[in-house]
């Protein structure tokens, strides 16, 4: 088994999960690993690590749970993939199959391994009704194996694509967003950036609820405080913003973006959601773009709007039950799933 020890790793799993880590990549950033894991093959084409194809039959439609079945003959590899190092970045769209089957089973490997492990979950366009299932499952099973999880809507990353873009831009809009929203948080501290560093995201995100994170962008006269009302908007429309307990604002604009302005950002967030007790990191990065980003990613929450998506948690509520039976529903639900 290989060892090689690094600080940051980040894998992708899955079609989106591997595009924004390869994005992800092209930034500066405190991840100096890249492991990628799919069974599709095509979605290595922009890799910076080591790729893992879980062989799958082509001939029928996978779920869940047999992507995990298959992906245990790749099992050694993913472990030793995982194995090495402080911290383990696990980033998958949740809905399909691969994302939704291996972004826990992995977690928790690397969780196993010993390194403080954080989810990165994109949660399925409200209109991917089918997938919404194995999404709810998946996260709150992400939950269970990692020490965080940071929750990213697919919804909220559209705000800036035009009505009429096609799947694949929006897809490409989505995945820039994100890249940007994750990269601010991960990224070097240099010239242009100024960034919370890795211990203040690891104090925001490792708790016990989930972690969401907001974006969105102004060009306005008023671009800190418009931009970050955005972002807190796309919190609420997945949690009691006010139930957030911490929180890191992230700005990223031009030079003519001042100290001023961002310390008014970061004073103004406890009004905004009404919970002045928040306790607030933030930083900044500069770009030459004039319109100012703000990405918020906000923690503590003990309930989202995901939780609807999760019939085993709809029916048991909050009660804990063991992994077996977990399993039993979680499979026995996914197998009722009607096919297209
Ligand atoms: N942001 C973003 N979302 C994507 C992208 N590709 C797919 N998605 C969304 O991510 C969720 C999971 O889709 P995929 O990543 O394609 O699924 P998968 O993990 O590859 O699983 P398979 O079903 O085996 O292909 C769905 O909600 C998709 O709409 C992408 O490039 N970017
Ligand atoms: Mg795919």
């Amino acid at each position: 088994m290989h060892e090689q020890f690094s600080e940051v790793t980040a894998v992708g799993i899955g079609s989106a999960g591997s595009r924004i880590v390869s994005l992800l990549g092209k930034q500066s950033l405190l991840v100096d690993r890249f492991v990628y894991l799919s069974c599709d093959k095509e979605d290595f084409t922009g890799s910076l690590g080591e790729n893992i194809l879980v062989e799958s039959p082509v001939d029928q439609k996978l779920t869940p749970s047999m992507v995990r079945g298959l992906a245990g003959r790749s099992s050694e590899r993913i472990r030793a993939a995982v194995s090495g190092s402080k911290v383990v970045f696990v980033i998958a769209g949740l809905g399909g199959a691969t994302g939704s089957g291996l972004a826990p089973l992995v977690a928790g490997m690397a969780q196993e391994a010993g390194a403080i492990t954080v989810g990165v979950a994109v949660m399925p366009f409200d209109y991917e009704k089918k997938l919404k299932f194995y999404a709810g499952v998946s996260l709150r099973r992400l939950r269970q194996a990692a020490r965080g999880v940071i929750v990213v809507d697919n919804d909220t990353l559209l705000n800036s694509s035009p009505d009429n873009a096609t799947l694949t831009r929006l897809y490409e809009s989505a995945n820039g967003e994100a890249a940007k929203a994750l990269g601010a948080l991960l990224s070097r501290p240099s010239d242009a950036s100024l960034p919370p560093g890795l211990n203040k995201l690891l104090g925001t995100v490792l708790q016990d609820g989930y972690s969401l994170l907001g974006v969105a962008s102004s060009g306005s006269a008023d671009k800190a405080e418009e931009a970050l009302a955005g972002a807190v908007v796309s919190i609420s429309k997945l949690a009691e913003a006010k139930e957030a307990n911490r929180a890191i604002v992230m700005l990223s604009g031009n030079g003519t973006l001042s100290g001023n302005e961002v310390g008014m950002a970061v004073r103004r967030l406890g009004s905004m959601i009404s919970n002045q007790t928040v306790d607030i990191e933030y930083g900044a990065t500069y770009s030459g773009s004039s319109q100012l980003q703000v990405s918020l990613l906000a923690s503590g929450f003990r309930s989202t709007k995901y939780d609807d998506y999760d019939p085993v948690r709809k029916v048991l509520g909050d009660r804990t039950i063991d992994d077996e039976t977990d399993s039993f529903l979680s499979e026995g639900l996914e197998s009722l799933q009607p096919c297209d």
